[in-house]
């Protein structure tokens, strides 16, 4: 895959302070739902994941409509219009910031209901946050739609401890008479989560901070484990993941991939078959991580 010429981009150099690339790049395998992970490295490459002279990669996930732009735009001091991701074309936005000394780039994904993925767009979220092992991942939830808003951020971090959610639209949520407990959903999920109004601009030195500590941390969380009752269940999804381990050395998530598997996600399933998930597995950044 990959647009004409096919390859990988050569990603800018982050300058310091506020900086941004918009790119518009044409997906060459456009609605192929089996070759999802096809593209493997250079697809995160052009994501904006792959290693770069900048200290920390942060990628900004959720719903859409929750204000992600809004976020992006207040952490890299821009006001570009960032386009949505949709069909054969796809405008990806990157941006940088420096904070407490250190450069992040920050990448902005398509909206996203799910990580089981049923559309291009959301293929394109979903292998970023599998694969793509960004240091923080933001989520931007809308406060005014908890209940469908939290399944996503339930799925990531069954990936990732590396998890800030944006609890953004709280001026929305209190004009409904919505109070939300920021502090009872940060000990429930096990991550910082920080109420704000990015379009107001309220809440970004917080979650400024959140990130920088949860890049610079190498005791993040672990990935929440849904522990099935079955137990021969269990003893199938550890033996698939096993194999899948043992197949694609170094694969991320080898677990999450083995129970899409057992569920038959053709994408997977694909990307197992014909070898593109070994491409996945490669480090995409310097920065040990953990979880
Ligand atoms: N009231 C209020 N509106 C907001 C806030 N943040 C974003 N918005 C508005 O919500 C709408 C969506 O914001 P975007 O930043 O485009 O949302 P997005 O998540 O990038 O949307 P998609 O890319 O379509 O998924 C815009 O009209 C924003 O101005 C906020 O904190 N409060
Ligand atoms: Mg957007």
């Amino acid at each position: 895959m990959g647009g004409p010429g096919g390859g990988t981009e050569d990603l800018p150099t982050p300058r310091p302070g506020p900086s941004q690339d918009t790119h518009d790049s044409h997906d060459a395998a456009p609605g192929c739902a089996s070759c999802a992970l096809s593209t493997g490295g250079a697809r995160l490459a052009r994501l904006g994941l792959a290693p770069g002279r900048h200290d920390h990669v942060v990628a900004l996930a959720g719903n859409p409509n929750t204000g992600k732009s809004t976020v992006f735009n207040a952490l890299t001091g821009l006001r570009q219009h960032v386009g949505n991701w949709s069909g054969k074309t796809v405008a990806r936005a990157e941006g940088g910031f420096t904070y407490g000394g250190a450069r992040y780039r920050i990448v902005d994904l398509p909206g996203t209901y799910s990580l089981l993925s049923t559309s291009a767009d959301e293929d394109v979220a979903r292998d970023a946050l599998l694969f793509g092992r960004p240091d923080v991942v933001v989520v931007v939830v809308d406060a005014t739609r908890l209940e469908r808003n939290l399944p996503l951020v339930l799925q990531i971090r069954q990936i990732t401890g590396r998890v800030v959610v944006a609890l953004n639209l709280v001026d929305e949520a209190r004009r409904h008479g919505l109070t939300v407990d920021a502090r009872h959903l940060t000990r429930e999920l096990g991550v910082p989560v920080v109420p704000m109004a990015a379009r107001r601009n309220e809440g970004i030195p917080e979650l400024l901070a959140a990130i920088a500590q949860v890049a610079g941390t190498r005791d993040a969380p672990a990935p929440l484990r849904l522990v099935h009752k079955d137990p021969a269940l269990e003893e199938a999804v550890a033996d698939l993941a096993g194999r899948v381990a043992g197949q694609f050395p170094g694969v991320p998530n080898a677990r999450w991939v083995a129970l899409r598997l057992l569920e038959g996600d053709p994408g997977i399933e694909a990307a197992v078959r014909d070898g593109t998930l070994g491409e996945l597995a490669t480090p995409a950044t310097p920065v040990e991580r953990a979880g």
